[in-house]
Parts: C-alpha cells; sequence; structure tokens
C-alpha cells in the first residue's frame, strides 16, 4: 500500500482565522484562539494520522512588520513555514485586501509549491461578495487554488483536506503515528493561561506577558502546576493582579478549567506575577522561552 506524508504550512495575516482551521483539520485544540491580532507566537505542529497518510500542519504567527525582537523571532517561525512546505496554505478573510508585508506576498506568488488559498469566514458575507472576493483573489494569486471556508463552522473544511492528501508527495511518516504536535505538555499550560490574559486584559499588556511552567508534577489524581506570568514592568505587574487580585484569580480559575479538560484530570494550578525586564527585547530571553532559533 502506498504511503503520503508531507508538510502543510498555514501562513496568513493576523486574526484571519489560521488557528481555528488547524484546531479544526486535527480535533484537538492545540493553538489558542482569540479575536486579538498576534494571538501565535509559535509555529505550532498539529499532526493528522490516517492509515496510509500523514499530514503535518504548521500553524504559525500572523504575518506583521516586527518591532521588536520578540516580533522577529515570530516572523522565522513563518519564515522557515515557507522553506519546507509541501503544500502552502494561505489563508485570507473576507474582505481583506493583501498581505501587510510585500516579500512574503511576492514568495506566496511566485511559489513553487502548490498553494491552496483558503477565503475564511465566508460565513460573515452574501453570495454577491464571496463572488467578488474569489475574482480579487485569483487575479492577486494566479497561482492558487482558491477554496471559500468557514474554518469556525467546519464549511469546506473536509474538502481542503482532501485536496492536501491529493497533493501530498508519496513518503513514510515523519513522526509516530500516534503523536499529536511537537510541543511538550508546558507549552500547552503557558498557551492557555495566555490566552486568558489575551481575553481579559487591554493594549498592550497581553503583548508583554510571557509564561513559564516552572513546576509540573503528575500524581495519580491530579496535576500540579506552579507557573510564573511575566510582565515587562512593574506597572504591569499591578494590572496583572488586579484590585485584592481579582482579576490574577479569574485567569487561574478560567487556566484551570480548560487544562482540566485538556489533560482529562484534577488540575491543581498556582500562578504568581514576576517582572522581567524589557524580555521581548532580549535574545537569551527570547532563546530561553524558545522563541529564537539562530
Ligand atoms: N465568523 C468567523 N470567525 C472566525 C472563523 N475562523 C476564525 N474566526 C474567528 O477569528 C478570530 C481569530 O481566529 P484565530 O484562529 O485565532 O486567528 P489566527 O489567524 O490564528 O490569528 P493570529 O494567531 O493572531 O495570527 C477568532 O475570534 C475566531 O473565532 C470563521 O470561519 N468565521
Ligand atoms: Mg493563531
Amino acid at each position: 500500500m502506498s504511503h503520503k506524508a508531507g508538510f502543510v504550512n498555514i501562513i496568513g495575516n493576523p486574526n484571519v482565522g489560521k488557528s481555528t482551521l488547524m484546531n479544526a483539520f486535527v480535533g484537538e485544540k492545540l493553538s489558542i484562539i482569540t479575536s486579538k491580532a498576534q494571538t501565535t507566537r509559535h509555529r505550532i505542529l498539529g499532526i493528522v494520522n490516517g492509515d496510509d497518510f500523514q499530514v503535518v500542519l504548521s500553524d504559525t504567527p500572523g504575518i506583521i512588520k516586527p518591532a521588536y525582537e520578540l516580533q522577529e523571532s515570530m516572523m522565522d517561525f513563518v519564515k522557515s513555514a515557507f522553506e519546507d512546505a509541501d503544500v502552502l496554505l494561505y489563508m485570507v478573510e473576507i474582505g481583506e485586501k493583501e498581505l501587510k508585508d510585500e516579500a512574503f506576498f511576492k514568495k506566496i506568488t511566485s511559489s513553487e509549491t502548490p498553494v491552496l488559498l483558503l477565503l475564511n469566514k465566508i460565513d460573515t458575507s452574501n453570495q454577491e461578495q464571496l463572488e467578488e472576493q474569489v475574482q480579487l483573489w485569483a487575479e492577486k494569486v494566479p497561482n492558487a487554488e482558491i477554496f471559500p471556508i468557514s474554518a469556525l463552522e467546519g464549511f469546506n473544511v473536509q474538502e481542503v483536506f482532501n485536496r492536501i492528501i491529493e497533493l501530498l508527495p508519496e513518503s513514510p511518516a515523519f513522526y509516530p503515528k500516534d503523536q499529536l504536535t511537537d510541543k511538550p505538555e508546558r507549552f500547552f499550560i503557558n498557551e492557555t493561561i495566555r490566552e486568558k490574559i489575551l481575553l481579559h486584559y487591554k493594549k498592550e499588556i497581553p503583548y508583554a506577558v510571557e509564561i513559564e511552567t516552572e513546576e509540573f508534577l503528575e500524581e495519580e489524581n491530579i496535576i500540579r502546576i506552579r507557573a510564573v506570568i511575566m510582565v515587562e514592568r512593574d506597572t504591569q505587574k499591578g494590572i496583572i493582579i488586579g484590585h485584592k487580585g481579582a482579576a490574577l484569580k479569574r485567569v487561574g480559575m478560567e487556566a484551570r478549567r480548560d487544562l482540566e479538560a485538556f489533560f482529562g484530570k484534577q488540575i491543581h494550578l498556582e500562578t504568581y506575577v514576576k517582572v522581567n525586564k524589557n524580555w521581548r527585547s532580549n535574545q537569551n530571553q527570547l532563546r530561553r522561552f524558545g522563541y529564537n532559533q539562530r
């Protein structure tokens, strides 16, 4: 029996629905999702296994013009996703005009790798608008096959998956067939907490936050976790904690609930806040948090 396998990398502007799509393919919440831009900071693998195929999806950060070191590292993840793709999924959303970075856009339009252009969020559009958008993208990216989809509602997602399988090269699997991702448990803990911070804090706060799980102790009936929430400045620390600690308490409660669902076990979660001055611009700190591969 022949076997197909390859790397299928999702790229596009921030907030278009890349992570929503990857989770839909994998059937697990591997990537956090919020309505804020720059939710995803890493390249996260989501692996879909079948008897005769293995699709190694990559979720990547939304493409931006980097303003500080962390964002530069995020764009390095995007670059790496261009390099090893067997199929590129270029995601745009209804109403969007173009990629914020011209160099990346050129890479897509001149790509020798097959490109599927996924026009997402069509649940928010009407037929007329949809036709106009398909026309527009067909002109802008003539080398792509266009699929109108709704990652949120699952519309056309299976059709895209079927096309991916057709395009994949014959190859043995790259990862064990029971593996779902390349990231360790601690990564998902950090991300779950960061998602709550993206949801509950405004402006610059979520972007100044990094999470580190310092302790992960799995016992028979419970997992004990201690995580530190790092911010860049003292004032941010106060905001995270909130009046009488209420804001931080809410983050902890909501994260614990999600983690219990993720691990299928009771969770004891302890969080505290620490200032790690200007970590976003510090190469060593970035490397420590798994951003800087250089
Ligand atoms: N209406 C609608 N909303 C969607 C759809 N797909 C995603 N969304 C919403 O769009 C927002 C962004 O989704 P994400 O999956 O986090 O987007 P992303 O491209 O991964 O964003 P970054 O990681 O910030 O680059 C969330 O509020 C999603 O619920 C869709 O098909 N229809
Ligand atoms: Mg994302």
